[in-house]
């Protein structure tokens, strides 16, 4: 009798963190693609907690006393891809410190991430048994208008990266890196792609028929 009691509390305990485990949604694409644009509209409409691994990587360059600032620094201005150990552990610590302060905050946008192969290992190897990855949502737009959003906004960001010798270098890694990713991803019918080039409004509006699906 108490065993059989014993037995329900914890596959109860089991179905709750089960429900609690947080999940995921990568958002992927090219620079200027609208990830940040189209997450800030998600998170105003859907119970989302948006991290961009970009902005958490800005952060931390700019944190005094971090020893990875010069690193990133490096880094996001020549386009390249920092080293997962530093990226996943910024992502793991806001997943956890979301979670922490609201329970109920447990599904996340993770934009600009895995963008290569050590980040999807790096991510595998941290998180894999920690989260569910639920789909990718990704915004295909071609790399002239990426280009040309990036160089207008340039003109007041402040971004390091946003001009035109940065971009070249970031469309690169993005091709030869990122792409890959998302036709593994492709391959595991996993992803959701929505056509990136129009309107802030349009693009939105397939985004919400996906999510509205998915759940
Ligand atoms: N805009 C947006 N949508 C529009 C639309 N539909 N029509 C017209 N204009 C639109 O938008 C870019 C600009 O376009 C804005 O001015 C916006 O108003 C306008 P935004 O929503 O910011 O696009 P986004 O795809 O988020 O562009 P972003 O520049 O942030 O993409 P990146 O992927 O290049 O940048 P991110 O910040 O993710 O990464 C920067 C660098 O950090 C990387 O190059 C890399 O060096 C490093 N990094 C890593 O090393 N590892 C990581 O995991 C992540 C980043
Ligand atoms: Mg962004």
């Amino acid at each position: 009798m108490i065993g059989s009691v014993s037995q329900r509390v914890w596959s109860l305990f089991y179905r709750v963190s089960e429900i609690m485990k947080p999940q995921v949604v990568f958002v992927l694409g090219g620079p200027g693609a609208g990830k940040g644009t189209q997450c800030t509209r998600i998170v105003e409409n859907y119970s989302y907690t948006h991290l961009s691994a970009g902005d958490l990587l800005r952060e931390e360059r700019a944190r005094e006393g971090s020893e990875f600032g010069q690193l990133i620094a490096t880094y996001i201005k020549e386009g390249k891809i920092v080293p997962v150990e530093i990226t996943i552990n910024l992502l793991k610590k806001a997943m956890e410190d979301t979670m922490q302060k609201d329970e109920k905050k447990f599904r996340f946008l993770i934009d600009g991430f895995p963008r290569n192969e050590n980040n999807l290992e790096g991510w595998n190897t941290v998180m894999d048994e920690k989260a569910d990855v639920k789909f990718v949502l990704f915004f295909d737009c071609g790399n002239e208008v990426c280009i040309n959003r990036c160089l207008e906004r340039g003109k007041s960001s402040g971004r390091t990266d946003d001009n035109r010798e940065s971009l070249e270098k970031r469309i690169q890694t993005y091709l030869q890196s990122t792409r890959p990713i998302i036709e593994l991803y492709e391959k595991l019918g996993k992803v959701r792609t929505v056509d990136a080039s129009r309107s802030v409004d349009e693009v939105f509006a397939d985004v919400k028929a996906i999510l509205d699906k998915e759940g």
